[in-house]
């Protein structure tokens, strides 16, 4: 391939991303493990998950017959890819933040679950423009990224097949054996901050990722350069964690509140408990706390529109949930993975980290106790 051609490639990536409504695409190559031009990235992988901080997250040990971790090299589960399309899409809503005041006695949703899209033919979308995913008036129909995404990339991908001639093509987002974040750091879709998300000057770090694997063989001029790392000194992310688990561009999965609340079956160790606060399903503060994110992008895909009932949701609500209620709320949405009786536990801890907090600041208040 000509550098010219592989300008076009680069071209037409962007092109047919940007019209599918991607807000970021790059290309990168897919390296022989092992080899000089591996990502150095993913010799980390082995040693993570040895140090088990995988916690009972066991599909991110699976290996192929040799033992070699399918994680380690996206050639290992697939011989045949030789680069990879990556694609991010702002998953965020103008809303407040997790370490923002809140209403009492409210939980928190992450973000990347609240969303929702307006049922065919109902009318909920804005007034103005001013007031981006208002309260609206008929309740919005819970949305999942892999299959809000995974259409789009689908489509994407066909768009690719019919410009540049037939290839091979498999499309993934969040459940494919790859370390997606690392394709999409070297596809220039960001740099891999120290709170191991990837962050991007306009988007900060609130997007998903697709990837698109393929057979084509990229010459070096067609791949895309990667962005400098912009954490500078900062630590902020590493100083708000609550379980302590994040060192500089590293995660002890197994303490993360993410894992934790949606991940993690059966009962949450008792010592991190109260580090979870009001976290009902994932956690944020990594990222609101991250200055990349104070004037980050808002999402226009109207599938990805914050449900309003999700944003600081009363404790006392979800508590009352039975698992009919759940299901009807959360067919089809992210929550869905931490199912009724792992929600219902995390309510719980959040409702008596509450109490305890309660506890505390009357104490504090008390004159007639002497410190
Ligand atoms: C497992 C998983 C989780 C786990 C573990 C997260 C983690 N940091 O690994 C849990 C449940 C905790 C989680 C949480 C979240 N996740 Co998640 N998750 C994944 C998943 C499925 C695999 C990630 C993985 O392979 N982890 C393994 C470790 C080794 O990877 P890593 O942390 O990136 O590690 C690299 C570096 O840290 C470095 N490294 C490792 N050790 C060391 C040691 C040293 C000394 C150094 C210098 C470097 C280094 O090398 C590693 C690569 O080998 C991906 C999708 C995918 N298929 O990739 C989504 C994904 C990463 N998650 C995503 C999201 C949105 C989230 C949450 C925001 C959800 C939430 N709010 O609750 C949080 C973010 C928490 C955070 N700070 O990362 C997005 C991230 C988008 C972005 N902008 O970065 C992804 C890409 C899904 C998607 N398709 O959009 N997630
Ligand atoms: S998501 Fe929460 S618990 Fe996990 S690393 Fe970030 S701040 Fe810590
Ligand atoms: S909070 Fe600071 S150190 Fe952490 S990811 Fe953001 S810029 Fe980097």
């Amino acid at each position: 391939m000509s550098s010219n051609t592989a300008h076009t490639l680069q071209q037409t990536v962007q092109s047919a991303a940007h019209a599918r409504g991607f807000h970021l695409a790059g290309v990168t190559r897919v390296p022989e493990p092992g080899s000089a031009e591996d990502f150095s990235e993913l010799a980390h992988f082995q040693n993570w998950v040895a140090a088990g901080h995988a916690g009972s997250m066991d599909y991110l040990r699976r290996t192929d017959e040799a033992g070699k971790y399918l994680r380690s090299s996206a050639r290992i589960p697939f011989p045949w890819a030789r680069s990879v399309v990556v694609c991010s899409v702002s998953y965020n809503n103008a809303q407040p933040y997790s370490v923002h005041p809140a209403p009492e006695n409210s939980g928190w949703i992450a973000r990347y679950a609240w969303s929702g899209h307006a049922a065919p033919g109902a009318s909920n979308e804005p007034d103005t423009p001013t007031e981006p995913h208002a309260i609206a008036a008929i309740p919005l129909q819970p949305t999942d990224y892999h299959s809000v995404i995974r259409t789009r990339l689908e489509q994407f991908a066909e768009d690719l097949q019919a410009a540049l001639g037939p290839f091979t093509a498999r499309c993934f987002v969040d459940t494919g054996p790859l370390v997606e974040r690392i394709y999409a750091k070297y596809a220039g879709l960001g740099w891999q901050g120290k709170n191991t998300c990837l962050i991007h000057p306009q988007l900060g770090s609130w997007f998903f990722l697709g990837v698109i694997l393929t057979s084509l063989e990229l010459p070096e001029a067609a791949q895309s350069t990667p962005l400098p790392d912009r954490c500078g000194s900062c630590t902020r992310c590493i100083d708000a964690c609550p379980t302590q688990c994040l060192e500089p561009y590293a995660m002890d999965a197994s303490r993360c509140i993410a894992y934790l609340t949606i991940e993690k079956r059966g009962e949450i160790p008792e010592d991190l408990q109260p580090a979870i606060g009001r976290n009902v399903f994932g956690c944020d503060i990594c990222q609101e706390v991250c200055p990349w994110n104070r004037r980050a992008l808002v999402t226009d895909w109207p599938e990805l529109s914050a449900r309003p009932e999700l944003v600081n949701p009363a404790l006392d609500w979800l508590a009352s949930l039975t698992e009919e209620d759940f299901k009807r709320l959360f067919r089809a949405s992210p929550v869905a993975r931490t199912k009724h009786a792992g929600l219902q536990r995390n309510v719980a801890i959040a409702l008596r980290n509450q109490k305890e907090e309660t506890k505390t600041a009357a104490t504090a208040s008390d004159p007639s106790v002497v410190v």
